[in-house]
């Protein structure tokens, strides 16, 4: 279960938030498959309950009413092809699960498929679920539970979120069967939401019985989901990341905290020189890594001051180490403009969400922000993809925030986080010639639109980063295909 299943040559996943399925297939045709993404994590896909007393939020989507395909993102024949065309362009879908509960008790009682649910008595004819497949007595989890008590995180319900038992055998026919649908249409695995919240024996049972990835998508015979399973562990409390690793990959939220610190200037760059397990992260093969996600990029839960959008500079130069360093399986956040910790994506008064549109520097408008679209970003996605299975090696740092890496022969980058210029001849370990900066540019024709780095026979190179300069990044690596 900790093994994407990317098609060759492929690395990195996004988070297209509260994307729709027809734009999605359009972004893995004219973008996401030709500049070499792995995959993409979608917004859930099942029917969830229209919250149009908080003007339909983006939280919504994680209070399920049925297992139907059926969202503001589009219905089953728009996602079914949104999969089959994505996987044509090379690029992977991973399906955000919310198998922990279904919605809490609202007034309002109407799904964006149909569905209804009758609240008080625990009844939802969509799946169908009845009272006996909810966790009982009924509990809601308490602050104070977290450093306490995993039977009461467990079994008792997340913000009033009606919480399943897993345990019951209806329960997980109903749960398995939605995600085998899934499975069948080519999905190539799972994000757990709430993974902390469910035993990891019922979550065994569950992946257990998932089918093999469907063959006639590209995969391998034999091949199982990937699936990575939220758990915020940052440590001091009863449930451990720990104990999901055996199961399937965990979300390392240590991971965004700890760079976060680092490109915001609390904490220097030349630390970094052993980013990985010595910091308290987990194996590399077991953590899928981010800066920052859909909640804590809005204070939601956990990991607060983490970088976003909103702190560009910053956050290009710690999304560039992310792809840069080997450490963890990356996800990119590809988010939508808000201004308050609720509102939704951009949607008419209906409730219809808008589609983003695509202006002539690549970048997003329509009120989306498309981080993943950003040159300094999606030419690192082709960095990692260059320096694919090699290691980190010829480190160098200036005692504080500047410093340098190469990757195997196949790439070099550099950071500068300190407020003077950097101006070192570095060792590269490229090959001689002449390359054209990444991150200020690229390479048109034969020559750079950004800077240009000479590489001499001894594999050195003058590189220069000016405090002033646009990014904080340089990076160069072989292949033309930036
Ligand atoms: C409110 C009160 C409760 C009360 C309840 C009674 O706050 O005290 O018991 O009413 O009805 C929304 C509202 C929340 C409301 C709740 C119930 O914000 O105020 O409860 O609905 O209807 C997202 C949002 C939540 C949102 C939820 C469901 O973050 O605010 O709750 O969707 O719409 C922990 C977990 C971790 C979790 C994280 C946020 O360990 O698993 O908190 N992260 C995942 C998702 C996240 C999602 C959920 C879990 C739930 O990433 O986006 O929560 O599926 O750290």
């Amino acid at each position: 279960y900790k093994n994407p299943y990317y098609a060759p040559g492929r690395s990195t996943m996004v988070h297209l938030f509260e994307w729709k399925w027809d734009d999605i297939a359009n972004e893995c045709e004219n973008f996401l498959g030709p500049k070499g993404f792995g995959g993409i994590q979608i917004s859930p896909p099942n029917e969830n309950l229209e919250i149009w007393s908080h003007g339909r939020p983006w939280w919504e989507r994680y209070q399920p009413i049925s297992y139907e395909l059926n969202t503001r993102s589009g219905n089953e024949q728009q996602f079914a092809s949104m999969v089959r065309r994505c996987n044509n362009a090379g690029v992977r879908i991973y399906v955000d699960a919310i198998i922990n509960h279904m919605t809490g008790t609202w007034n309002e009682n109407q799904g964006t498929g149909g569905n209804t649910a009758d609240f008080n008595a625990f009844h939802f004819p969509g799946v169908p679920y009845g009272r006996n497949d909810f966790n009982w007595p009924q509990c809601v989890i308490q602050s104070s539970d977290y450093g306490c008590c995993p039977e009461r995180v467990r079994n008792c319900e997340l913000s009033g979120l009606k919480d399943l038992n897993q345990g019951s055998e209806h329960v997980r026919e109903m749960i398995v069967g939605y995600m085998n649908r899934l499975i069948d249409m080519g999905v190539a695995g799972f994000r757990i939401d709430a993974a902390k919240h469910m035993w990891p024996g019922d979550l065994s049972v569950i992946y257990n019985r998932l089918y093999n990835l469907n063959t006639d998508h590209g995969f391998p015979y034999g091949a199982r989901p990937y699936i990575f399973q939220e758990v915020i562990d940052l440590g001091g409390e009863a449930v451990k990341r720990d104990e999901y690793t055996p199961l399937a990959a965990v979300t390392e939220f240590l991971f965004g905290v700890e760079l976060s610190r680092a490109f915001k200037g609390e904490n220097q760059l030349r630390w970094l020189f052993n980013w990985g397990h010595q910091w308290g992260l987990l194996d590399s093969d077991d953590a899928l890594t981010f800066i920052d996600n859909h909640d804590n990029q809005r204070g939601h839960g956990a990991g607060g001051a983490i970088l976003t959008h909103k702190l560009p500079r910053q956050y290009k130069g710690a999304i560039a180490f992310m792809l840069a360093h080997p450490y963890g399986q990356p996800q990119l956040m590809s988010s939508f403009s808000f201004d308050n910790t609720e509102s939704g994506p951009p949607m008419d008064n209906s409730g219809n969400i808008i589609s983003p549109s695509i202006n002539s520097d690549n970048s997003c408008g329509n009120g989306w922000v498309c981080e993943h679209r950003w040159r300094q970003i999606y030419h690192m996605v082709q960095f990692r993809n260059v320096a694919a299975g090699t290691a980190l090696n010829d480190w160098w740092d200036n005692g504080s925030n500047q410093i340098a890496f190469c990757r195997g022969g196949q790439g070099f980058v550099a950071f500068n986080n300190d407020n003077w210029d950097l101006n070192e001849t570095l060792q590269t370990c490229l090959p001689a010639g002449s390359y054209c900066d990444v991150i200020s540019g690229e390479k048109i024709g034969n020559s750079c639109t950004g800077k240009t780095i000479t590489v001499g026979n001894d594999g050195r190179a003058f590189i220069s980063l000016g405090s002033n300069d646009y990014d904080m990044v340089l990076a160069i690596h072989r292949g033309d295909d930036s």
